[in-house]
């Protein structure tokens, strides 16, 4: 017994005085070199032979196999084709057996990655893509484009946008898609195809050879021959290069965006413009629905995607899909889901997550967000959808996502992709035991550390719910970072959907946004049951309460507090909770390695901090109006 405890003592050493700094991220394997392959030579071979333990392992095309789905019996990977064997292989090595095929045909990052190298709402440092270098785009880092394919690979993900949706129009100049191309041909082996997203006027920035005598358009009006006649050729141009490209994202007339409105179109009458251009080489459309401010300018934000395209329903051509974000407002820790996903019948359907954290906290806080997406997953149901994009949190900080327990989301966003009805928690222990060596089995004495880990995250994000939005307050965050709270937020001369105060509308007399039939009539636009119970107070769930409903500070919850009472102990708990991620932590500090449990430790301060200032900031605020 002392043997083996002294063994376990070693290997535990070893493990932790190694250099760690979280590069790896859940792909930990040694090289061992020692298995034998059989089968076809592919990277799936390669991926085995170097790190697979067992002695021998075989690979088998099975043509009559689901597309990537693969079969893993023992040590033999079976599939129709390469990308599944390497789907299988990654499988294999974390340990998995049977059957398995994914749920979405697509399974795309959104990086929202500028050419200057910045990235909008990135928090993990400069573009993995793109930068300039004496004012040409930087060269491409074959080998760091390749760990980032495996890391895609290794969960699933088969495509990647590579550009910011507020897209520069510079994307689609010859320059810059022969760079796309470097990215594909680095990508493809790993099964991810590229797309861009484009500036729906960029007819109008970068001429095109062989259209208006190699000038630059006056329009990009979508029913323009000569507009058409672009796109056409700049696919082409693309295609011929890619031939595997998967197409366009569009954000168009939303944030000041150009788009089909310009020209007195319709969203179809652009998106379908598009949507011909890459139809010979079945390429496809992601046409955003995340608009407001422009047609419907002055109605309730929340509703302005439904009253924008539930009329165009059916008429969007077939390779078009409508990419919605999870809830109606934008991404914040708790939303009620989006009705657009209820009203859109006729035209298929992809929902937009968000891996970056931009209103959680950002890289700063540890919020782990299986919790939100499968929440999410519970009123959406997953057959309604054909893809899921994910706004990727990658950048080119050494662990890849700033904090150390952001690589999770990352994970659990290729994982739901793949499979929508796996738990949180299944997730959350896969990614635990992967990245920390030290968590797995072969190491039981100290697997107790496991649990809670796995109970800090699972409950991360309801505490960060607590301590930024409780009972559906929303959009209370600061100007334009959205880091930290703002609740006195007005300014004159922005729109008034960016100021935190048309959110919360607090007053002497109460708090919260009337979107019942008295107010905004937003849950009109809810399925039943959704639409009854939201609108009605007596219904609407507590956590949804100040989203749907204005209520006078007297209202009891019901839990017997008065509303003010109530935010009190929800910030309590939020900030009680951190408090105990924190006591979490230095307790697992003897088997978690020095320089990640350091930098892990140093992220928690300040989310603790935080978490207090949140709570202090609202609490003064709203209590000069609750009295
Ligand atoms: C890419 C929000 C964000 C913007 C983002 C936009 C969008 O408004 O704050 O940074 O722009 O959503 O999703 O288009």
């Amino acid at each position: 017994m002392r043997k083996l405890t002294l063994l376990i003592l070693t290997m535990v050493f070893v493990q932790l005085t190694k250099a760690e700094d979280g590069h790896q991220l859940w792909l930990r394997y040694q090289p061992v070199n020692k298995a034998k392959v059989t089968g076809p030579e592919c990277l799936a071979a390669d991926k085995l032979r170097t790190y697979f333990l067992g002695e021998n392992a075989t690979l088998v095309f099975d043509p009559s196999m689901k597309e990537d789905a693969y079969q893993i019996k023992g040590s033999t990977v079976t599939a129709k084709n390469e990308i599944g064997l390497l789907y299988g292989a990654y499988a294999l090595l974390r340990g998995e057996q049977g059957y398995s095929a994914p749920y979405f045909n697509l399974r795309i990052l959104n990086h929202w990655d500028n050419l200057d190298g910045s990235i909008e709402r990135g928090y993990a440092g400069r573009s993995i893509f793109w930068d300039l270098e004496n004012g040409q785009p930087k060269a491409v880092n074959t080998s760091l484009i390749e760990e980032y394919a495996s890391a895609n690979a290794s969960i699933g993900i088969n495509g990647t946008v590579l550009n910011n949706v507020n897209a520069s129009p510079k994307m689609l100049s010859a320059i810059y898609i022969n760079k796309v191309k470097e990215y594909a041909d680095i990508l493809r082996p790993y099964g991810i195809k590229v797309y861009l997203s484009v500036n729906f006027a960029s007819p109008m920035s970068v001429p095109m050879k062989g259209i208006n005598n190699g000038k630059v358009l006056k329009t990009a009006d979508p029913l323009n021959p000569t507009v058409k006649a672009w796109w056409k050729a700049k696919a082409k141009e693309i295609y011929q290069l890619i031939p595997d490209f998967g197409g366009f994202l569009v954000k168009a007339n939303s944030e000041g965006q150009p788009g089909p409105f310009d020209y007195n179109r319709t969203h179809a009458d652009g998106a379908n413009m598009l949507a011909e251009a890459v139809a010979p080489y079945k390429g496809i459309i992601m046409w955003r629905s995340f608009v407001y401010g422009a047609k419907h300018k002055g109605e309730d934000r929340v509703k302005q995607a439904v009253s924008e395209f539930k009329e165009l329903d059916g008429k969007f051509r077939s390779n078009v899909i409508l990419q919605s974000k999870n809830g109606p407002l934008d991404f914040q820790p708790r939303e009620p889901y989006a009705p657009i996903f209820d009203n859109i019948r006729r035209t298929k359907q992809m929902a937009e997550l968000q891996i970056t954290q931009e209103y959680l906290g950002h890289s700063r806080h540890l919020v782990y967000l299986a919790p939100m997406w499968r929440e999410f997953f519970g009123f959406v149901a997953p057959e309604r959808l054909v893809g899921i994009a994910g706004v990727a949190n990658i950048g080119l900080d050494k662990n890849w996502c700033g904090h150390h327990f952001a690589q999770a989301n990352w994970y659990a966003f290729g994982r739901l992709a793949w499979n929508p009805m796996l738990t949180s928690e299944s997730i959350a222990k896969e990614w635990l035991t992967q990245t920390f060596k030290s968590l797995q089995d072969n190491l039981s004495p100290l697997t107790s550390h496991l649990s809670p880990l796995l109970s800090m995250m699972l409950r991360s994000r309801e505490a960060c719910v607590d301590y930024m939005m409780p009972i559906g307050l929303h959009h209370i965050f600061a100007f334009d970072h959205h880091y930290g709270p703002e609740p006195n937020g007005f300014i004159p001369q922005y729109p008034i959907e960016w100021c935190p105060v048309y959110y919360h509308k607090a007053d002497s007399l109460g708090i919260g946004f009337d979107r019942t039939h008295t107010g905004s009539d937003a849950t009109a636009q809810y399925r039943e049951p959704y639409c009854s119970m939201y609108d009605d107070i007596n219904t609407c769930p507590e956590r949804y309460l100040l989203w749907f409903h204005h209520v006078p500070w007297s209202h009891r919850m019901k839990s017997g507090r008065m509303v003010y009472e109530e935010m009190q102990f929800h910030y309590n708990r939020g900030v009680e909770e951190v408090e105990d991620f924190v006591r979490i932590w230095q307790e697992v500090k003897p088997i978690i390695d020095e320089q990640r449990w350091q930098e892990v430790n140093t992220r928690m301060q300040h989310q603790l901090e935080n978490a207090r200032e949140w709570r202090k900031v609202r609490l003064d605020y709203f209590g000069s109006f609750s009295k």
